[in-house]
């Protein structure tokens, strides 16, 4: 294994074997010189939060799940850094939801496509749409080939889960009237706020607790679902994801008790590393 240098007790050891992890997926080509750059960025927002789940994104948590009940055709959209971290939690919502599974890629090349749609099947996934000349549709007001999606999938998608997406994309989709689940760390970015409902926490930790939310909420009428949906108000949640963040930073600043948290052995496990 080439993560053997990382001594067990480092306290960052959990945080040493995810990058390990995802330098192994940019040799494979499944990831992109800057997904690996989006990842420190993500790492860094989650030490703001304090790697942990706050209240706002498990609120958002369980709105998201009332919208996958609720949704016709939903879609998760895999990118090449989603599928590395999550593709066997990816696979599991999908079989939850029956949502379709839809490779759609900032850096779109048609062997990256072909390798992370193996890496989704590896996972346990039967159907992978937008590979190739399946992604025939198009995204409204998206540049060149940054637009290609599958008639099948995100084209007729009225609900969308995606995470470390880019703004433009995810504008296009609400535009299109689609819901959109955006999972993302950074609370200022465009996705963050162009999404319809956005999870701020990282998506290792997300994606079991949405399909743990999605079982609980299972017998819950579909009026109950709708009144969930409607009582949520996404602008709020990302005031208050940002109220958390500065409170917490001014409480460490006045204790100095800067603690650094862990991402659970549970979610590391995960990594088809
Ligand atoms: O695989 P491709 O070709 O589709 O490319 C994907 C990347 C990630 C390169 C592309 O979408 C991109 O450039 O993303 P951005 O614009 O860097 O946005 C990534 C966002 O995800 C940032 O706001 C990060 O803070 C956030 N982020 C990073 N890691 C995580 C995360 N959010 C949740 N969980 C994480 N683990």
């Amino acid at each position: 294994m080439k993560d053997e240098w990382i001594p067990a007790n480092h306290p960052r050891a959990d945080s040493l074997r995810i990058r390990e992890a995802l330098t192994r997926f940019h040799e494979d080509s499944i990831i992109v010189p800057s997904g690996l750059i989006a990842h420190g960025r993500g790492e860094a927002f989650d030490y703001l939060l304090g790697e942990v789940t706050i209240d706002e994104a498990k609120k958002a948590l369980k709105v998201a799940a009332a919208a996958f009940l609720l949704a016709a055709n939903p879609v998760i959209s895999v990118n090449g850094n989603f599928a590395a971290l999550c593709a066997r939690d990816v696979v599991r919502l999908a079989s939850l939801s029956r949502a379709s599974v839809e490779i759609n890629l900032f850096h779109r090349s048609a062997s990256r496509e072909r390798k992370i749609a193996a890496h989704m099947r590896r996972a346990g996934a039967t159907t992978v749409l937008g590979v190739g000349k399946d992604a025939s549709a198009s995204l409204l007001e998206t540049l060149s080939n940054r637009r290609r999606v599958d008639p099948r999938g995100l084209l007729k998608a009225d609900t969308v889960l995606l995470a470390l997406e880019d703004g433009d994309r995810t504008r296009a989709l609400r535009k299109m009237d689609k819901l959109v689940i955006a999972v993302d760390l950074n609370p200022l970015s465009r996705t963050a706020q162009e999404a319809s409902i956005t999870i701020v926490d990282n998506v290792i930790r997300v994606m079991p607790l949405l399909c743990e939310e999605i079982k609980k909420l299972r017998s819950t009428t579909r009026e109950d679902l709708v009144e969930l949906l409607r009582s949520y108000d996404n602008r709020t949640n990302l005031s208050k994801c940002l109220d958390f963040i500065s409170s917490r930073l001014k409480k460490l600043a006045k204790t100095d008790e800067v603690s650094e948290g862990s991402l659970p052995e549970e979610g590391l496990a995960r990594i088809s590393i």
